[in-house]
């Protein structure tokens, strides 16, 4: 499956960073492409030129509202950033028509950390943009979730983030949701290393698109899990989890290891790998509510066998009753690893407690908002009682 790829705000940039980083080990590992494009977008400049992978020119790090913000950002009000799209949504246009090979593109990725000014407040408009312009593919947004101790330091944080995800579930094919608070809760020393959890971020990605491109037979599935099975997955609310199980090193010729000892260590690992996705979802969701699933099981061909497929198979059916399941096998790799994707989840927690709070943030911000307009009043009054009125 191939990507256009488009990172709003420094969060989304930097993500879409990490797009065009997988594209060039796909190319370098399995000479194929998987992101057709890959876009920054931000109302600041100095966010643009810390990139790595994205190139650098104007058409690929795309300016947007200079003239009001010159180059400095919106100070995290993400209605400023919405304003300032509006008057230059062009330029992603420019920039997506610009793509040599965006014909070839399956779908759009939009992705932006739902805290900040920027990627809040443009992620959701241009969706939309881009929908009324492509129509024919899929639009999905992958956005990210603030740290829990965002909320108490920054006021806005919680009224952006609901403000985001209400406007990118209301436009989006599918919003992927990534919660920075669940990935240094695997390890705190992530709270101060962003870059890391974005290559954890990204990383399960990677399987999931490259497996049905590849051109190479040995590496081509029996059962391959290509772009239709993930445009048929993808609705909604979303989360997807990665895991691995590493393999021996020395490993005994194909042919003499194919024991039921053996068969039964190699179930184990898949499992293992599987247990680990689960656990580590990029945001916290019960499987039940989930009405579409995938898995993509990704290992060396001598690896794989139908009962392991089948028993993956039915641990996830027992996770989620309630969904179609669709699951592919990918023979590449040097290891057991298994990628999960729940879809059509009809009930987020961390979403709805972030809508009950910003409700209760909105009440807070019109009374404050109430005062100061009758104390301007009172000023006023105040300023004009000396003045004779001719009446
Ligand atoms: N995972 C991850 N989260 C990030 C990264 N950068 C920022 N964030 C989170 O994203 C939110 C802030 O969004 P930013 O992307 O910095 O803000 P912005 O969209 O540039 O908006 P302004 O700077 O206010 O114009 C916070 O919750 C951060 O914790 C990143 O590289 N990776
Ligand atoms: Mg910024």
């Amino acid at each position: 499956m191939k990507l256009v790829v488009i990172g709003f705000g420094q969060c989304g940039n930097r993500i879409a960073d990490d797009f065009a980083r997988l594209n060039k080990r796909a190319r370098r590992e399995c000479g194929i492409e998987i992101v057709t494009g890959a876009f920054a977008v931000n109302t600041d400049a100095a966010d643009l030129s810390g990139l790595d992978n994205i190139k650098a020119d104007y058409q690929h790090r795309i300016l947007i509202g200079a003239g009001k913000t010159s180059g400095h950002g919106v100070g995290k009000i993400n209605e400023l950033a919405f304003e300032l799209v509006k008057e230059d949504i062009d330029k992603v246009f420019d920039a997506i028509r610009s793509a040599p090979h965006f014909h070839e593109s399956d779908a759009f990725l939009l992705i932006a950390g739902a805290a900040g000014g920027t990627g809040s407040g443009v992620i959701g408009f241009t969706t939309q943009r881009i929908k009324e312009r492509y129509g024919d593919k899929p639009v999905y947004n992958l956005v990210v979730l603030p740290f829990e101790h965002e909320e108490t330091t920054e006021e806005r944080t919680v009224y952006n983030t609901a403000t985001c995800l209400k406007t990118a579930s209301a436009v989006a094919d599918a919003v992927i949701l990534v919660d920075n608070q669940r990935y240094i809760k695997k390890d705190f020393s992530l709270r101060n290393n962003v870059g890391r959890i974005n290559t954890l971020v990204v990383e399960p990605f990677y399987n999931l698109l490259c497996a049905g491109e590849e051109k190479r037979s040995r590496h081509v599935g029996t059962r391959v899990l290509d772009g239709g099975d993930i445009l048929q997955t993808l609705a909604g609310w979303t989360a997807i989890g990665y895991g691995q199980s590493a393999l021996p090193r020395i490993r005994l010729p194909f042919g003499r290891n194919r024991n039921f000892l053996n068969k039964s260590t190699e179930s184990h690992r898949g499992i293992q790998a599987m247990d680990q996705a689960l656990s580590e979802l990029s945001i916290t969701c019960n499987p039940v509510d989930a009405s579409r699933a995938l898995y993509l099981l990704s290992a060396p061909a001598n690896e794989m066998s139908m009962d392991l497929v089948k028993e993956l198979s039915d641990a996830l059916k027992s996770q989620a009753p309630n969904a179609i399941i669709r699951n592919g096998d990918y023979p590449r790799g040097t290891g057991i690893d298994v990628t999960v994707v729940f879809s059509g989840i009809r009930n987020v927690e961390r979403v709805k407690d972030y809508y009950d709070k910003s409700a209760v943030f909105m009440m807070g911000e019109t009374a404050r908002k109430c005062r100061e307009v009758e104390e301007r009043w009172d000023r006023m009054e105040e300023s004009g009682k000396n003045i004779p009125a001719l009446l």
